[in-house]
């Protein structure tokens, strides 16, 4: 065998698990000998298969291949070499979901000298003969754990190849940048002239004003649709949070007592908002306690908070602001607060609290959860809060944070060029950071990626995708 010839691969394709059906799906040169060995129609014999056609369903049964007994009826879909998802010989044998019946034929399907696929190969072969670039792999690893419609169809605006088009027109000009810096460089004799460094200037601000800065802004607004934004709900006992949430929500989640120090343990529960998945947490109230439980209660509450990115800071309207609420405030040293009167209700007309003490926050609002009054004022301050653009258009590429990275390298690297040839300094170190942001695209859309980075990708797949 030719060393250098990929292996078949096969695997279960289907969750594991009793399912109406599963499937095996195999991939390689050796495909359909496998599939010839093991697939019978009823009008097919051992010996008289008919050549398995690019994309034809066959309904038929699986045999054990040494003993000729029976297996399974099976539905056997073959797409053929190079139009698969791999570019490879593809079938894809569609079975009863039974874990029983489909280990024992991926186990036969072994037998005839194919490998078990790794997780993400099949991906990986896409990538490796070209059908896919790295961004769309990425994508696809992101549709397949999208927990929200809008954040799947974002992977899936991805996977069509925005990034990498915008990508391959940022090389396309920084390639011709570097070609007449290099040109001046390489034929001083010649008396090319070095470029207008304003013009170099002007180019270079252009790709990092129209194309950079647009792509990793909306990586914020993407992280928020995929992850959800994290509000934490926080301040001294029995201010009404755990009623807060519940009323946001709009579920009975967290318990509500009027006795102080019933919430401990972190709550976390989702809703949406204008289309954004927003997930909020319940914590221990902030307060001196001898209780063991809540101290730990607290501590966690605490280190909670340091993670999300909206504090819901809740305070009793009806009460007057002490020095305890103050000390809260400062103790959370954050600047992404939204202040909460709650119990707007109690509140005594014309005596609003003062809040002159508390200076780093976003909004204050005044709601009863309780009777379910100011909430929407309050949902406003918090996509006030949250990036308010994220709110209208998204933008359609986004990339998640390896890409993230990667592009802010890109952008530091021109501007690092930008300077220098504002500064005068030799037309050579402005080639070194325009190949540099070069060899990062390279890395970003998989053309040249580390093979660490590369595992590290694939690794992140299912076996059998
Ligand atoms: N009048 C009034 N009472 C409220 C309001 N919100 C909560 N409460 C009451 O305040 C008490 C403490 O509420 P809870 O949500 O458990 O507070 P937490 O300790 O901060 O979680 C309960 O008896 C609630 O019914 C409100 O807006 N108005
Ligand atoms: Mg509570």
């Amino acid at each position: 065998m030719n060393i250098n010839e990929p292996s078949t691969i096969a695997a279960i394709a289907t969750p594991f698990g009793t399912g109406g059906i599963g499937i095996i799906r195999i991939s390689g040169p050796l495909t359909l000998k496998t599939v010839q060995a093991i697939f019978r129609t009823k009008s097919t014999t051992a010996t008289g298969f008919p050549e398995l056609e690019h994309r034809k369903i066959y309904v038929g049964f699986i045999i054990d291949p040494v003993h000729l007994t029976f297996i399974d009826e099976a539905v056997l879909f073959v797409m053929r070499s190079p139009r698969s998802y791999t570019c490879e010989d593809v079938a894809e044998i569609q079975l009863h979901g039974s874990a029983v019946v489909l280990h024992t034929i991926l186990e036969i399907i072994l037998s005839l000298g194919v490998s078990l696929a790794e997780p993400g190969e099949f991906t990986k072969r896409a990538f490796l003969n070209g059908r896919i670039d790295l961004i769309q792999a990425e994508s696809i690893i992101d549709l397949l754990q999208a927990k929200t419609r809008i954040s799947a169809s974002l992977s899936s605006s991805l996977l069509k190849g925005g990034l990498g088009l915008t990508l391959e027109r940022i090389k396309r000009e920084l390639l011709e940048l570097l070609s007449l810096i290099n040109a001046s460089i390489d034929f001083p004799d010649e008396e090319i002239p070095v470029p207008p460094a304003g013009s170099l200037i002007e180019r270079m601000e252009a790709i990092i004003e129209t194309d950079l800065n647009a792509l990793i802004n909306s990586y914020h607004a993407n992280r928020y649709l995929k992850e959800g934004v994290k509000i934490g709900i926080a301040g001294p006992p029995n201010v009404g949070k755990s009623s807060l949430l519940n009323c946001l929500i709009q579920k009975e989640r967290s318990i509500v007592t009027p006795i102080p120090g019933t919430t401990r343990d972190i709550v976390e529960d989702s809703f949406m908002l204008n289309g954004i998945p927003m997930v909020i947490s319940d914590t221990a109230g902030l307060h001196e306690t001898q209780d063991p439980v809540e101290i730990i209660g607290i501590a966690r509450a605490r280190s909670h908070l340091k993670e999300t990115d909206v504090i819901l800071l809740v305070f009793d309207a009806s009460k007057e602001i002490g020095s305890m609420e103050t000390q809260i405030h400062d103790d959370l040293c954050q600047n992404n607060i939204i202040l909460v009167f709650n119990k707007m209700d109690l509140m005594v007309p014309h005596h609003p609290p003062d809040t002159r003490s508390f200076n780093h926050i976003l909004d204050t609002v005044f709601v009863s959860a309780k009777y379910g009054q100011g909430i929407s004022t309050l949902k406003e301050a918090i996509l006030r809060a949250v990036h308010p653009e994220s709110t209208e258009s998204i933008h359609p590429i986004v990339p998640n944070l390896r890409q993230q990275t990667g592009l802010r390298f890109i952008e530091e690297r021109l501007l690092e060029a930008k300077n220098n040839l504002m500064q005068i300094h030799p037309i050579e170190l402005i080639a070194i950071d325009l190949q540099a942001a070069l060899d990062k695209i390279d890395e970003i859309t998989g053309e040249n990626t580390p093979v660490d980075i590369f595992d590290m990708i694939f690794n992140q797949f299912c076996i059998g995708k």
